[in-house]
């Protein structure tokens, strides 16, 4: 196996051994980080995890055609543990809180 080929298989692994999950974007968000988002958590809920989507703008309403949009809001004001956090369509990690 590939370098490349190794790395998706230990992400595969982190998500198919875990239950919980928040799965996050940049913040200002796109239609990729907002797109990305929602499909992944759709495909973590089809297998049986616990997936918040959030982003610090929430979803934009020129996006709320997208299936099951009302799955991405604001993250909440409390704090919340997670097994995995995952962030989409952010190549630094200080891009998806505004802080
Ligand atoms: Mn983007």
């Amino acid at each position: 196996m590939n370098e490349r080929d190794a790395r998706f298989a230990e992400i595969g692994r982190a998500l198919r051994e875990h239950r919980k999950f928040a799965v996050l974007s940049h913040v200002r968000p796109d239609g990729d980080a907002l797109g990305s988002t929602l499909a992944l958590t759709l495909s973590l809920k089809e297998l049986g995890k616990e997936v918040r989507a959030w982003n610090e703008d929430g979803m934009l309403e020129k996006y709320n055609f997208l299936p099951r949009a009302e799955l991405l809001t604001h993250p909440p004001s409390t704090p919340e543990d997670f097994d995995v956090a995952i962030a989409l369509d952010t190549a630094v990690q200080n891009r998806s809180s505004s802080e």
